[in-house]
């Protein structure tokens, strides 16, 4: 799955709506935190840059990324809470964790995904070194921080789209 070819350049468009009202929760897991606090970054900027009001958008950390699922479906649970957007790195180790940790990560926020209807934005890398995370966090792939939070922009677009039907 070639991501390389992917840039912001590539979201502008299709269901990108003012985002004025709009209210976010990024959760960050704290596992690889140098990683994971660039693409907060960059998921917050570019929210902000979409007209969303600091105010509008509230942070919580996690201890790594499984605990990413529970807390977006705290958030979720929030009437008031509009989009959720998990973020964290799970690198390859020796062990088989990181199998265990991305496949209960992925399938965790896939279901709150469904069970709430609200847009769980899957910003979590799986990569095999430190080098590949920082890459993609600003570094010379992008920072996948922002994708999630377009990711975000555009579902709730989307839905204010299909609201019209
Ligand atoms: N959390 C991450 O977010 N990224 C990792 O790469 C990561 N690797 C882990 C490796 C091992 C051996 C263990 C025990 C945990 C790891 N975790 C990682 C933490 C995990 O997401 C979770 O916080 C803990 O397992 C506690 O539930």
């Amino acid at each position: 799955m070639a991501t390389q070819l992917k840039s912001l350049s590539d979201y502008t468009g299709k269901n990108i709506v003012d985002m004025a009202g709009k209210r976010f929760a990024i959760i960050v897991s704290e596992w690889n935190e140098e990683v994971t606090n660039a693409l907060h970054s960059g998921a917050v900027g570019t929210l902000l840059s979409h007209g969303v009001a600091k105010e509008n958008i509230l942070t919580g950390s996690v201890p790594g990324s499984y605990e990413l699922t529970l807390a977006a479906q705290w958030a979720a649970e929030k009437e008031r809470v509009d989009a959720i957007i998990c973020i964290g790195v799970v690198i390859q180790g020796e062990t088989k964790h990181f199998d265990f940790i991305c496949d209960a990560v992925a399938q965790g926020i896939k279901d709150v995904n469904l069970k709430y209807g609200k847009p769980v934005v899957f910003g979590v890398l799986t990569t095999n070194t430190l080098q590949q995370a920082l890459d993609r966090a600003g570094g010379k792939h992008g920072n996948k921080g922002d994708e999630a939070a377009i990711t975000a922009i555009k579902m709730l677009g989307l839905k204010s789209g299909l609201e019209e039907l």
